[in-house]
């Protein structure tokens, strides 16, 4: 079997997806997903230039050797724009493998560990009135955790608050919208959201909250204790990750379980991390971790670290992206949980997908190959938009992380 072509498909059905579809001589295709949101034509430049040439005339049996032959023939190793490309060509390899054994990956990657993948819905409201009514939507959906986040008095606008309730778009502008951001605001405000949803919902659900990467260490010690009473299924992005140590002292510090690693691109990313069991839950993805093959490396390795899987599930991240890691959560031993930040209907009509959502579960389906197509004819009619995500500057216009 050799591999005959290598396309990259642009879409914005609501928001710009990158798509790599590779053909095989013998007719059968797959599909992986390359979005990097707010960069994206990096990334198809990467693909199209640079990637497309040496893929055609490989045997696409050869996951490995060619995914070696990505990552270290390149000389310059790692960043989200590589690994998104390398994941891409992974991500389509294991589709096409997969339809060739007939089978649903996940019986590629040693068969079901459970019988379904616990996902978490995004709550979010202006108040923290308006977050609990959210939150009660999502209990009628059937959700056993939900994600919670609230507009803070005094701030116009933050990370996570959605104008489109099911829906959240950060990606909102043709030139990155600026947000202010009070770190003081904020951690007055966060624990009075968890004390009242606990109050009305009980202990009957997970609850979790992103951070998205605001605080400094002592901060986000500070947060994680006085949210200790309210129980939290994970604490995400505290603190920024460049500096792994920096979670040695939230950790000595709160008992909240901590999250991390959504925009990490590689196993070194996480290594201390993971080693020295800092934190509960790595976030990497298929899309910006480098595939299956570079994914499955990382849960395996976080495994004997008792560190279980929390997988990036915006809507940012194709369905492409999402089916191939319902697969990989179905299989892993240390499956944690999976965000699911749902698409709209025009991103689904472009990707049909074998996945479904059940009583707070998503199942990867039974189809050959990760379950997920695109539609190109219906991707055509949607070209792509220059959309940025925001930018976020402290009260005395300090640049800061948003
Ligand atoms: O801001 O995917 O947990 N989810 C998140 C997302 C990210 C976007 C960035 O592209 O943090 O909302
Ligand atoms: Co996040």
């Amino acid at each position: 079997m050799k591999i005959t072509d290598a396309k990259v498909i642009v879409t914005c059905p609501g928001r710009n997806f990158v798509t790599l579809k590779i053909t095989t001589d013998e007719g059968l295709y797959g599909i992986g997903d390359a979005t990097l949101n707010g960069r994206e034509l990096s990334v198809v430049s990467y693909l199209e230039d640079h990637i497309a040439p040496c893929l055609i005339g490989r045997d696409p049996h050869q996951i490995e050797d060619i995914w070696q032959y990505f990552y270290r023939g390149a000389y310059w190793r790692t960043g989200p724009v590589t690994m998104a490309a390398i994941a891409a060509v992974d991500t389509a390899l294991w589709d096409i493998k997969a339809k060739v054994a007939n089978m649903p990956l996940y019986q590629l990657l040693g068969g079901k560990s459970r019988n379904g993948v616990m996902v978490y819905g995004h709550a979010n409201g202006r108040d923290i009135e308006e977050t609990v009514d959210e939150v009660s939507k999502y209990v009628d959906l059937g959700y056993k955790a939900i994600r919670a986040q609230s507009g803070i008095p005094g701030l116009a606008s933050t990370y996570g608050v959605s104008k489109d309730k099911m829906f959240y778009e950060p990606a909102d502008a043709d030139m990155p919208s600026e947000n202010v951001w009070s770190t003081t605001k904020y951690l007055d405000h966060a624990p009075k959201l968890f004390e009242t949803l606990r109050e009305k919902f009980g202990f009957d659900y997970h609850l979790l909250h992103d951070v998205h990467h605001r605080l400094t260490p002592i901060e986000a010690a500070r947060l994680g204790k006085s949210l200790e009473p309210y129980r939290l299924f994970w604490m995400e992005d505290a603190v920024p990750a460049e500096n792994q140590e920096n979670f040695r002292l939230i950790r000595q510090h709160t008992t909240t379980p901590l999250a991390v690693g959504e925009i990490f691109n590689t196993i070194w990313d996480c290594r201390t991390l993971i080693q020295e069991q800092l934190i509960d839950y790595i976030r990497t993805t298929v899309v910006h971790a480098g595939g299956i093959t570079h994914l499955r490396r990382i849960l395996d390795f976080a495994s004997i670290y008792n560190v279980r899987s929390g997988c990036h599930g915006a809507t940012d991240l194709s369905p492409a992206c999402m089916g191939a890691s319902l697969h990989l959560g179905l299989a892993a031993p240390n499956f944690g949980i999976q965000e699911y930040m749902r698409h709209t209907p025009e991103t689904d009509e472009v990707f049909p997908h074998a996945y479904s959502f059940k009583d707070g579960y998503l199942h990867p389906g039974e189809t050959p190959g990760h379950g997920v197509d695109i539609n190109e004819d219906l991707a055509a009619k949607y070209p792509y938009s220059r959309a940025y995500l925001p930018v976020n500057r402290l009260e005395d216009g300090t640049m800061w992380n948003w």
